[in-house]
């Protein structure tokens, strides 16, 4: 196992502490916007219908042997149009989004991995720039060897195989690859790096249903490469201004009147969160990050933080039309002044056409989903997310900011309970992303009320979970199978950079 070779001291941060408690205070406090209660007419971002939706291309298995899917993946930079400019993207293959895998449970997944990133310098963390690996978001393998093991440090021309062995993923869900070398994650993922990694699900009452993926991910470009990180960016979270659906900008996809689509949505934004909506259509949940639900829960908007999944299907309308996929205001904490907490976007357009069909949205999903009761004598750990105010750059789990040689560590017994009280000392909310084992909602104090009644009531397995700011989540998380050393954080990628990230041993 290599771990980091070309590992950099923070050079910078002194520097960077300075300017930005001059620039808190200019901004009149860490908010920067509104603190509370204020409203603010949304910025209404409606551009004019694009092309055909297209599904991200699908990874190539190279394999012949069944049970065995073989990928080439190299990480490159490529250029890629971004409504209608031509940027050179940080990619996997030469696409965005990058292809998707596409693989079954049981599975051994083997993924020849390359890093062709060229060495550019050392970025505002003090990394060099081309270091780099792989997390396969979402999925239930060991953290360890050449597994979804994110102490991984690639440099530029090295060559790596992994292998994921899927036989104790519970079962069919939508994943999310990308890199995750702390200190570099945030710029990379930005840059380009993401893609789609689907566990098939096996609910024949699924199987007639017209699916789609759908990567949602904002962008801005400084001429022909992604705009430039800056202080502000990893203490807010970057938010981009050119939003994509599977890198197009409101694609049209079409829809019979009645029909019913199953989307499979995943936010592969840094820092953007999506509230969706679909006009007077409810959105029918009908999975998690974690797979099947139950039944569906209707929702008439569904609200997804990055590194979260949602799998939905909606029932077209019998009117014949256009129907915007709108992303509206949601006050994650940092973004009413300019980005997501005011504005209302549309993100795709379903123009329902052609002839009508009788479609009908099961009422019986996965009967076997259901919400665990709480074993008695379950420990309670105690974790607290919180964001330095004028000492620096700095983000913290329970006070410590993530180093290689400092980090605030769980030390938990393998096939065991625990109770995980998340508290959000912030006034910006966070997306609480654990690995390897996914848990479930026991309750939420704080935040967005549809989002904790579908968290909080269903049998949802969640990797991702928003942490209200000042408010708190309690999660059961069973910590089954895989022994190693693993991790949890932030999922605004920025914040992780800079410290929001804790070790979890498992024994
Ligand atoms: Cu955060």
């Amino acid at each position: 196992m290599k771990i980091s070779q070309r590992y950099a001291a923070p050079l910078l941060l002194g520097l960077v502490s300075t300017l930005l408690s001059t620039h808190a205070i200019a901004m009149g406090g860490m908010g920067g916007g509104c603190m509370m209660g204020c409203t603010t007419t949304p910025t209404v971002i409606d551009p004019p219908r694009g092309a055909a939706f297209q599904d991200p291309v699908t990874m190539p298995n190279i394999s012949t042997i069944s049970g065995i899917v073989e990928v080439n993946m190299e990480a490159k930079v490529a250029p890629i149009n971004i409504n209608g400019v031509t940027a050179n993207l940080m990619t996997y293959n030469g696409t965005y989004p990058a292809p998707t895998i596409k693989v079954k449970k049981g599975d051994l997944l083997k993924v020849h991995f390359k890093n062709s990133l060229p060495y550019t310098g050392l970025n505002m963390m003090g990394d060099a720039r081309d270091l780099t690996n792989l997390h396969t978001h979402g999925l239930h393998v060991s953290p360890e060897g050449n597994s979804d093991n994110t102490m991984l440090s690639l440099m530029s021309g090295e060559l790596f195989d992994y292998e994921y062995d899927l036989s104790l993923h519970p079962g069919g869900n939508l994943n999310f690859y990308h890199p995750h070398r702390h200190g570099n994650t945030a710029e990379q993922m930005w840059g380009g790096m993401a893609g789609a990694l689907e566990v098939a699900d096996e609910t024949p009452a699924l199987a007639a249903y017209e699916t789609h993926i759908m990567m949602l991910k904002d962008i801005s470009l400084d001429g022909a490469a992604p705009a430039a990180h800056t202080m502000d960016d990893f203490m807010s979270g970057k938010e981009g201004n050119v939003m994509m659906v599977n890198g197009k900008v409101n694609p049209v996809l079409n829809m019979k009147p009645g029909q019913v689509q199953r989307w499979k949505i995943v936010n592969a934004s840094n820092a953007r969160f999506y509230k969706l909506s679909l006009g007077s259509h409810n959105l029918q949940v009908i999975g998690s990050d974690g797979g099947l639900l139950n039944k569906p829960y209707a929702q008439s908007s569904i609200l997804l933080s990055p590194g979260e999944r949602v799998d939905v299907m909606v029932k077209a309308s019998t009117t014949k039309g256009y129907y915007k996929l709108l992303s509206n205001p949601y006050d994650r904490g940092m973004s009413m002044m300019s980005g997501g907490g005011s504005q209302q976007i549309t993100l795709l357009t379903v123009n329902v056409t052609g002839t009508a069909v009788t479609n009908s949205i099961p009422g019986t999903i996965n009967a076997s989903a259901v919400r665990l009761a709480v074993p008695a004598g379950t420990p309670t750990r105690q974790i607290t997310l919180s964001m330095g105010m004028m000492g620096g750059m700095e983000a913290y789990i329970n006070g410590i900011a993530f180093s290689e040689t400092n980090a605030y560590t769980a030390h938990s017994s393998v096939n065991t309970y625990e109770i995980w009280e998340v508290f959000n000392q912030s006034m910006m909310d966070h997306p609480f992303h654990q690995h390897v084992n996914p848990a479930q909602v026991i309750s939420i104090s704080g935040g967005d009320s549809a989002y904790k009644s579908l968290y909080t009531t269903s049998p949802a397995w969640k990797d991702t979970v928003i942490v209200p700011k000042g408010g708190s989540v309690k999660l059961l998380v069973p910590i089954k199978d895989y022994t190693g050393m693993t991790m949890f954080h932030c999922h605004i990628l920025e914040h992780e950079d800079i410290g929001m990230m804790g070790l979890w041993d498992i024994r």
